[in-house]
């Protein structure tokens, strides 16, 4: 009994110096293991029991089992121990510099033509007009009918169309956004419709797909003094300064009269000369920027608007030819190639 207790003593007096010297968590669970796992030192001398006289086993039994806990809470303390010594040495070892400077992200901008549309619908906003919306596949009747161009009208070839199954087409122009304000909402109005419009068109100056902006005001006794005003305060803001401005006679189905507004152009200030003929008006002096009319009474008989007592005007710009004039750009295709040389100047 007495030699069997000494053992015992030995056993955990040995555990605890090795455990009081294991330096880091590894060497301490191989201590563990030794003394306290399934085949260790001390479960061997339980498992010997059988061996010792039957009145001595409780007693050695109990013994082995304080043991048990008090090496399992000497190993925990030292791995207590040995966890904080390793994060004081971590925050003692070399800090992390947060004064080195970062990975700088590149800065995007807007899109020049996005920027150029923004201006316009501030400006407008400005004149009281408000944003109306459409959408950019659209029926025949609000693309053509309901703007006085029937089937058979020649003005349906004005405008080369992608049809769309079902009797709808990509619209043309911002002008269906019309009807379909005047279609839910009574006189006085005064919008603006804003998008994209898609024509069969390619070329420096022409885009499949291009932005235009529509202007729409109706009301007893709007005339065509009030579109001219308008039209004329805009183009001096949209350009930041005092162009000459003239309204041309045209044709468009859904205004009489029509007009086509020139400025002067912004290169050769309208001597037409710029090292030779200047090439952006073609030695005319003239631009034409936007097309224009007083709407057509025969418009309003479609959306149930008695022309004897309203009048209207209504203009249509192409955002991307006030851009290629504003910042002098030669090809209309470069708004859409996303190279950033050319994006980067904006
Ligand atoms: C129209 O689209 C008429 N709906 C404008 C209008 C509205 C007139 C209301 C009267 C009353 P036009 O086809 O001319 O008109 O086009 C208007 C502007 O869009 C042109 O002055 C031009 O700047 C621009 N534009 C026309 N086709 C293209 C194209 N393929 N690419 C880029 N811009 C274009």
């Amino acid at each position: 009994m007495e030699s069997a207790l000494q053992q015992l003593e030995d056993i955990e007096q040995e555990a605890l110096k090795g455990i009081a010297d294991a330096e880091d968590a590894e060497s301490l669970d191989r201590v563990r293991v030794e003394f306290l796992g399934k085949k260790g030192r001390l479960t061997r001398v339980l498992r010997g029991l059988a061996a010792v006289p039957a009145q001595d086993r409780p007693q050695i039994g109990q013994r082995v089992n304080e043991a048990k806990e008090r090496l399992a809470r000497a190993v925990d303390a030292r791995k207590s121990a040995i966890r904080e010594r390793e994060r004081e040495a971590r925050l003692s070892g070399p800090q992390l510099d947060i004064s080195l400077p970062g990975f700088g992200q590149p800065c995007g901008a807007i899109h020049v033509l996005s920027r150029t549309m923004a201006e316009i619908c501030d400006i407008l906003g400005g004149f009281g007009f408000c944003i109306a919306e459409g959408p950019d596949i659209e029926d025949e009747y609000h693309n053509f009918e309901a703007l006085n161009i029937p089937e058979d009208h020649p003005a349906r070839d004005m405008q080369d169309t992608f049809f769309v199954h079902g009797g709808r087409v990509l619209r043309t122009h911002t002008s269906p956004v019309q009807i379909r304000v005047m279609e839910s909402l009574q006189p006085p109005l005064q919008i603006i419709a804003r998008g994209s419009v898609y024509r069969h068109d390619d070329d420096v100056t022409h885009s499949p797909m291009f932005h235009q902006v529509e202007g729409l005001m109706v009301d007893e006794g709007v005339t065509f003094s009030h579109l001219k005003g308008v039209l004329t305060a805009f183009l001096q803001r949209i350009f930041e300064r005092e162009l000459p401005v003239r309204f041309r006679p045209s044709y468009f189905p859904f205004t009489e009269p029509s007009a086509e507004v020139d400025i002067g152009c912004v290169m050769c200030d309208g001597s037409g000369k710029a090292d030779g003929v200047c090439r952006i008006c073609k030695g005319s002096g003239w631009l034409e920027i936007l097309g224009c009319g007083m709407v057509d009474p025969a418009v309003f008989a479609h959306v149930g608007y008695d022309s004897e007592k309203y009048t209207g005007f209504a203009f249509g710009l192409g955002v991307e030819r006030i851009a290629m004039l504003k910042h002098r750009i030669g090809d209309i295709r470069l708004f859409y190639g996303s190279d950033l040389r050319f994006l980067k100047q904006f």
